[in-house]
This record gives structure tokens, sequence and C-alpha cells, in this order.
């Protein structure tokens, strides 16, 4: 059986959310943030890296959100995986990627130089036009079809939920770009996505 080492507050909880909506059977290690947010070092003991998530599977560790639901989709036998159609296939390639290599990163360069005595408003102001054009492509991307790969929910949705909801609740919220609202409460209504709330327990990017 899969096991989800699980950081509170985190963005394993998309793991959790996966696991649900393929209906796998898994379990879970909880563990807390200390300071600064820190995962705690006994996550080093399972993977060097020692972020959160991490999986462990019949003693195959995989660590890296992305790499991790590639894993978990082709133990569903490719279930919410790469959809059969070309473009559909490469928007889910895209947005895999995507979220951790490109919006994550932005958003957190202007979290954390927002942090930064003195330097924190000019820093966040350099940053909001980056954003914005993630955002503003985010929204045109979700205007044009209801899921990030086309017609259908797929794990390339559970891979962009973490981005949006940060910059929903940390960073300066969505600034009314409908589509997206529309996107974010359509997967917090998703039967799944509140099985996996429940067993995670804290998360504090969504009301519960
Ligand atoms: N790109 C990595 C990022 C991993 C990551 O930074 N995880 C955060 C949780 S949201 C973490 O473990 N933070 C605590 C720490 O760095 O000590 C992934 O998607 O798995």
């Amino acid at each position: 059986m899969i096991v989800v080492h699980h950081l509170e507050n985190s963005r394993s909880q998309r793991i959790l959310w996966l696991l649900e909506e393929l209906g796998l059977p898994y379990e879970i290690v909880n563990y807390k943030r200390g300071r600064m947010m820190a995962a705690p070092l006994e996550m080093k003991r399972i993977h060097p890296l020692g972020k959160s998530p991490i999986i462990e599977d019949e003693g195959i560790v995989v660590a890296e959100t992305g790499a991790i639901i590639e894993y978990i989709v082709e133990k569903a036998g490719g279930r919410l995986g790469p959809p059969a159609e070309a473009d559909d296939a490469r928007r889910y390639r895209f947005f895999l990627h995507y979220a951790e290599g490109s919006v994550m990163t932005t958003l957190l360069m202007r979290m954390v130089i927002g942090m930064v005595p003195l330097l924190g408003r000019a820093g966040k102001k350099m940053f909001q036009p980056m954003i914005d054009t993630h955002l503003g492509y985010i929204e045109t991307e979700l205007a044009a079809r209801p899921w990030f790969a086309g017609e259908e929910f797929t794990a390339a949705d559970t891979m962009m939920s973490f981005p949006l909801e940060f910059a929903a609740s940390r960073v300066d919220g969505l600034n009314g770009r409908p589509a997206t609202s529309a996107w974010l409460d359509k997967i917090h209504a998703r039967p799944a996505y509140r099985a996996a709330l429940e067993r995670g327990g804290p998360y504090d990017f969504v009301g519960k």
C-alpha cells in the first residue's frame, strides 16, 4: 500500500486528493511544521531532500509532486493521466511541469522577498507583473475549457490546485479572475477533495 509522508499545510494535500480521486488505498504518516515553517528532520530519513510530499510504495521512495503524480497515475493503469487526444495530452504534460516549475517559483519568490525588511515592498512590486502574467494566462486557459487538459478532469488539475490556492489565499488573491475562481470552487466541491481534506488534517489554503 502507498504510504504518504504528509506535512501539514503543504503540497502533499494534492497527493491525498489524487489518491482519493483514484480510489487507491493509502496510509498517511503525519508531520508537523517547525520553526520558519520547516519540515521536521525525520523527513530526511525517508528521502535526503526531506521535503513534502514523499511517498513510499513497496520499498520504492518517490519525492517531488510531479514525479509522484506520474508514479501514481501509472500505478492506476493511466486513469486520470494523459488524455488520448494530442492537444489535451500536450496541455496535460505542460501543466504537470508548469505548476511547480514556473508558477510556484514566482509565487514563492514574491512571498520570500516580501518578508525581507526594507526590501519587501519594492520586491513585491517587482514580482507582481510576473504573477499577473501567470494568473492572466491561467484565466484564459480556464475560460477556454472546463479543466486544465480539456473536457475531462485529470491529474493535471490536482497538480495545479496548490499554486492557485496559494495565490488565492497567500498572495494578493485572484483579483477578480472569474474562470479561475469558478475552477477553485469546482475542485473544492468534489467529494474526493473533501475526503482528502478530512484525512489530511490542517490545510489553511482553503476553508473547510
Ligand atoms: N517542488 C517540490 C517542492 C517541495 C517543497 O518545498 N515542499 C514544502 C511543502 S509545501 C516543504 O517541504 N517545506 C518545508 C521545508 O522546506 O522544510 C514538490 O513539489 O514536491
